[in-house]
């Protein structure tokens, strides 16, 4: 589809426009931007030179042919620099950095079209460069633009348009979804673009005529059955009174669905907390700062701060062994996983997730066996995942997955797990059976964008591009994945991992996990960077195995209430950011047998022996 529309925008606009993308260090008719590399939510690649169009994006610039990109990291942790996007076969991309680190970085940009630079250890860091030919008419994106993985489209495809919404929500925080209102606005850039064939075309009108606009949010209510116990989110991009760093974690009482807790912990000026776990006894919260290096643990019940341990750069996610109590925590922005004594009173050692030699492994979304002795890792830069023992403290297995490994899931019987790969839409299955002769292979890739057409956007089935956390149901019967791109969550049957259905999500759909359902069966929790609302899936709302009949159970507001306990003021973007979910009690099979007393006998028997054992 191609949109026609009156020119809006001149070239001595243009011109205009390249000018005030040059830094503030360089003459007005210097052809160069530089972008900051910051921890700021949105502005993640911060343009010094603002916001160039006025519509609410920073990570916005403009050159012409030859202008330099500067980008220097003004952060606490590592990134890379990397093309994610590109005019196809442009000089000198695709761009990249084999190894996260603090050093500024520069490019050089001949090939007219747009450039979308990300960070792979954080990659929804975007940074966009138009390089603008100042002979033709509207902003040149080019007439392809290619993926870093591979993918070809013309920059009139669904997939094109797609991404170019999908940058624009993500980098202004006042396109996020705020469910205290009834509906949703996104500002656009009011510019004229050059697309394939030459057409030049108004980008609000095409996006606003492909995916709409002012569309109607879904009022907040409550589920019918209530949780078990608590759920805890990261509501990472909430702003506070008495820190520079963004991000709260919020806790939510599930027999009344209020928003308990928000714990920001300005002592330590909290960076971007990511994602949780729990001990054994489920009193203390871990806690990832993921723009920073720390692990902080702080109490469940009153939100104190227990400690804050140094631990190496970018800490994704952490889990606990089954055996051990144990707790492991991946380090995003380097190449191990850092084992800590029970309760993280030490750290014991560190574990490289690949062999020396072997290409750096940058892991994000580990998952641990149930019986405790194995862990497996998503390899952001390697393109792998990791299947380690504990038994043997050894790698077992290495497979290649995808692009973009971001996230793991595991049957409850330690017998197969998934992961996801981001960039590719795909869900690698990995046997994890040491008696079968595909023991830590491949043995299926699950296409989640089967049923999604590039070109024209048509979607004939359940579909999920960008897929992020994918826990297996305690149960073993299915998956939830969350998806970022399409905002679906994809079900997956895993007696044949099959997709079998899709439910509507947020902008920005990240997070996912399970949690019990009062009187048996679990709700699927899921969180999304770029709206307020933490939704509550029933995947299985008869608790049959089936899950065709999988619904939205419910949607929390994330905002604090009159009565929610703090320990900071909310200034800004409130109840945003939703990454790690963590449902306490843990249900999941190995963890849910260790509770303490008191909380198993909130559960069901079935609940208690998730799989029968
Ligand atoms: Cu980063």
């Amino acid at each position: 589809m191609i949109f026609i529309a009156p020119l809006s925008i001149t070239n001595s606009f243009q011109m205009a426009l390249a000018a005030s993308g040059s830094g503030s260090s360089g003459s007005s008719s210097e052809n160069r931007v530089q972008f900051d590399l910051v921890d700021e939510p949105g502005r993640w690649f911060k343009n010094v030179a603002g916001d160039i169009t006025n519509s609410g994006t920073q990570s916005l610039a403009v050159g012409t042919p030859g202008v330099r990109v500067d980008f220097n990291i003004r952060s606490n942790t590592v990134h890379t620099v990397t093309s994610l996007i590109f005019p196809q076969n442009a000089q000198g991309m695709p761009f990249d950095q084999p190894k996260a680190s603090k050093s500024s970085q520069s490019v050089t940009l001949q090939t007219p079209g747009l450039y979308v630079f990300t960070c792979k250890v954080h990659p929804y860091m975007f940074g966009a460069v138009i390089v603008d030919d100042p002979q033709t008419q509207g902003l040149d994106l080019g007439e392809n633009i290619s993926l870093v993985n591979g993918i070809t489209v013309p920059t009139s495809s669904d997939l094109a348009t797609r991404l170019l919404r999908t940058f624009f929500i993500a980098t202004a925080p006042s396109n996020w979804q705020d469910y205290r209102q009834s509906t949703w606005h996104v500002t656009y850039p009011n510019v004229d673009i050059r697309i394939a064939g030459g057409a030049v075309v108004n980008l609000p009108t095409v996006l606003n005529a492909r995916y709409g606009n002012d569309i109607a949010l879904e009022a907040p209510f409550d589920p019918s059955t209530a949780g078990v116990g608590k759920v805890w989110v990261d509501t990472q991009f909430e702003l506070t009174k008495n820190k520079s760093k963004p991000g709260t974690a919020t806790k939510i009482d599930t027999t009344t669905w209020d928003i308990e807790r928000k714990v920001a912990l300005p002592s330590i000026n909290m960076n971007n907390p990511h994602n949780m776990w729990t001990d054994r006894d489920q009193k203390l919260i871990y806690q990832t700062q993921w723009f920073d290096s720390k692990l902080t643990v702080f109490d469940a019940a009153t939100g104190k701060l227990v400690k804050n341990i140094s631990v190496g750069e970018s800490p994704a996610h952490v889990m606990t062994r089954t055996d051990t109590d144990q707790v492991h925590v991946t380090l995003n922005g380097e190449e191990a996983v850092v084992e800590l004594a029970p309760k993280a009173t030490g750290i014991q050692r560190e574990i490289p997730m690949q062999k020396e030699g072997e290409p750096e492994s940058h892991p994000h979304a580990h998952w641990m066996s149930s019986d405790g002795q194995k862990m497996v890792t998503p390899n952001a830069f390697s393109a792998d995942s990791t299947l380690y023992s504990f038994d043997s403290d050894s790698i077992e297995a290495k497979p290649t997955t995808g692009a973009i490994p971001i996230a793991t899931g595991m049957m409850p019987d330690d017998s197969k797990y998934y992961v996801a790969n981001l960039l590719d839409s795909t869900i690698s299955v990995i046997d994890m059976d040491e008696n079968s002769t595909t023991f830590g292979q491949v043995i299926k890739t699950i296409n989640l964008i089967e049923n999604y057409d590039p070109i024209s956007g048509a979607i004939t089935g359940p579909v999920g591009a960008l897929p992020i956390q994918t826990p297996v149901s305690p149960n073993g019967k299915y998956m939830v994945t969350a998806n970022t791109l399409t905002a679906t969550i994809t079900i997956v049957d895993t007696a044949t991992d099959e997709v079998v259905t899709m439910l509507g999500c947020d902008a920005g759909c990240h997070g996912v996990q399970f949690g019990a359902k009062n009187g048996g069966g679990y709700y699927a929790y899921v969180a999304s960077k770029f709206s307020n609302s933490l939704l509550v899936v029933d995947a299985d709302p008869n608790n049959d195995g089936n899950v065709s009949d999988a619904k939205i159970a419910g949607r929390i507001l994330l905002t604090a209430s009159s009565t929610t306990a703090k320990d900071d003021t909310i200034t800004g973007n409130a109840g945003m950011g939703g990454q790690g979910v963590l449902a306490t009690p843990i249900p999941y099979n190995g963890w849910v047998q260790n509770l303490p007393a008191t909380l198993k006998s909130q559960l069901t028997s079935e609940q208690q022996n998730p799989i029968g054992q």
